[in-house]
C-alpha cells in the first residue's frame, strides 16, 4: 500500500516536473518570438545552451586559428605599409577569438574546457583554415573571399537571439568589413600590375574559390542544425540562402578586378535574379572537416604548441593576481610599488 502510494506520488511529482519545463519552454519561445534577447541567467532550454555552446565555441576556434594562413605572411609581406596592416588584422582576429571565448564562458563552460577541445581534435573549426597560402596574393584571396564570407554570415549573427553572441559580433562585422577591403585592395592592385603578378592573382582566386563557397556549411538539406536554430533564431538564414548571396556579390566584384572565378557553369539567371553556379565537392568539403584536408594535422600542432609555450605568460599572470589579492590596497595619492 505504501510503496504503491510513493510511486503514485513520484509520477506526480515527475509529471509537475514535465509540465514547469513545458511552461518555461513557451515562455522562452515567447521570447524569443518576441525578439527579446536571451541572456546569461535566463533560463534556456539545454539543448539551445549546447548548441549555442557548439557554434560560438567554433566561430572561436575559427578566429584563432584563422591567424595561422595569414600569421605565417607577416615578415614576407612586401611591404612596410602591407605589413602593418596584415599585423593589424591578425591581431584583430586574435581579439575575436577573445569576445568569442568570453561569449560562450557565459554558457557555463570554462575556457580551459573549450581550448582543450581544439587541441584534441575534438571541436571543430571553420574549414576553410585547413589550405595553405602559397604567394602573397593569397593574403588578398583570405580578405577578400573569406572576410567576404564571414562577413554575409556574421552580419546575420548581429541579430541572434543569444545576448553576448549577437553584441560581440557587432564590433566583429565593423572589423571585418575592414578586412575584406584591404583584401580586395591587395587583389586590385596586382590586377593592374606585371603578367606574372595578374597570373599570381588569378591562381589564388582559383584556389580559394570553393573552399570559401564551402565556409557556408552543408545545403540545408544536409544541415543537421539549421531547422532548429532557425526557430530560435539562432540562425537568420539558412546555410544555401548566404552562399547565394556570396556569389552573387563576388560574381561582381570580380568584373572590377577583371579575373574569372573558376567555375564553367556560373552564369547570371534573369528569371531569379541570381547567378546559377556548378556543385561544390561535398566529398572534399567532408575530408577537410573531418580532419584530413591540407594543413589540418599542421593547425593543430600549431595551436597546441603556443598553447605550451605559452605556459609561463598564464602562470605569470596567476601569481600576479594572487599577489594582488594578498597585497593591502595602495593608499591614496601614493606611488604604487
Ligand atoms: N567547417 O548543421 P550545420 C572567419 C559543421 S570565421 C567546419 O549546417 P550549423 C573570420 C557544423 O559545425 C569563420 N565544420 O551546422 C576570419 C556541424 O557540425 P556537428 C567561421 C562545418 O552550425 C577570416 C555540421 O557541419 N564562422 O572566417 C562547416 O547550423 C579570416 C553540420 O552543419 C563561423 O563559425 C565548416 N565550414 O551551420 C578569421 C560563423 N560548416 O554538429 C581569420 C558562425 C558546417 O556535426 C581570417 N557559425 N560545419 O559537429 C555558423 O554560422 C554556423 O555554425 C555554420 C554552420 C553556418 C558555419
Amino acid at each position: 500500500m505504501l510503496t504503491r502510494t510513493v510511486i503514485r506520488f513520484s509520477n506526480f511529482v515527475m509529471k509537475i516536473q514535465i509540465m514547469a519545463v513545458q511552461e518555461l519552454e513557451k515562455l522562452f519561445q515567447g521570447k524569443i518570438d518576441e525578439e527579446i534577447k536571451i541572456e546569461p541567467k535566463d533560463w534556456m532550454p539545454e539543448k539551445y545552451r549546447q548548441t549555442l555552446i557548439r557554434q560560438i565555441s567554433q566561430h572561436a576556434h575559427s578566429e584563432i586559428v584563422g591567424m595561422l594562413p595569414e600569421g605565417n605572411w607577416i615578415t614576407r609581406a612586401p611591404s612596410l605599409k602591407r605589413k602593418a596592416i596584415l599585423l593589424a588584422k591578425v591581431q584583430d582576429e586574435a581579439g575575436h577569438g577573445l569576445y568569442l571565448y568570453a561569449a560562450t564562458e557565459t554558457l557555463g563552460v570554462t575556457r580551459e574546457q573549450t581550448i582543450n577541445d581544439l587541441h584534441t581534435g575534438k571541436a571543430k573549426y571553420s574549414s576553410i583554415f585547413n589550405y595553405p597560402t602559397l604567394t602573397w596574393a593569397d593574403i588578398g584571396a583570405i580578405g577578400w573571399l573569406v572576410d567576404g564570407a564571414a562577413i554575409l554570415n556574421q552580419v546575420m549573427l548581429t541579430r541572434t537571439s543569444y545576448g553576448p553572441y549577437a553584441r560581440a559580433m557587432v564590433r566583429i562585422c565593423r572589423e571585418e568589413s575592414f578586412h575584406q577591403r584591404q583584401g580586395f585592395e591587395i587583389l586590385l592592385v596586382l590586377s593592374k600590375g606585371t603578367k606574372k603578378q595578374k597570373e599570381m592573382c588569378q591562381d589564388a582566386i582559383n584556389r580559394w574559390w570553393w573552399p570559401s563557397l564551402m565556409m557556408f556549411g552543408p545545403h540545408d538539406s544536409e544541415s543537421t542544425h539549421s531547422d532548429q536554430s532557425m526557430k530560435w533564431k539562432i540562425k537568420r538564414k539558412g546555410n544555401d540562402e548566404l552562399r547565394q548571396s556570396f556569389v552573387d556579390m563576388i560574381a561582381e566584384q570580380a568584373k572590377v578586378l577583371g579575373m574569372t572565378l573558376p567555375d564553367n557553369e556560373l552564369k547570371w539567371n534573369e528569371d531569379e535574379r541570381h547567378y546559377d553556379f556548378g556543385e561544390i565537392n561535398w566529398e572534399e568539403f567532408w575530408n577537410v572537416v573531418k580532419g584530413n584536408g591540407p594543413c589540418n594535422k599542421q593547425r593543430l600542432e600549431a595551436r597546441n604548441r603556443a598553447w605550451q609555450n605559452g605556459e609561463w605568460v598564464r602562470e605569470a599572470a596567476a601569481a600576479y593576481s594572487e599577489k594582488k589579492k594578498t597585497k593591502p590596497p595602495t593608499p591614496k595619492g601614493a606611488l604604487a610599488a
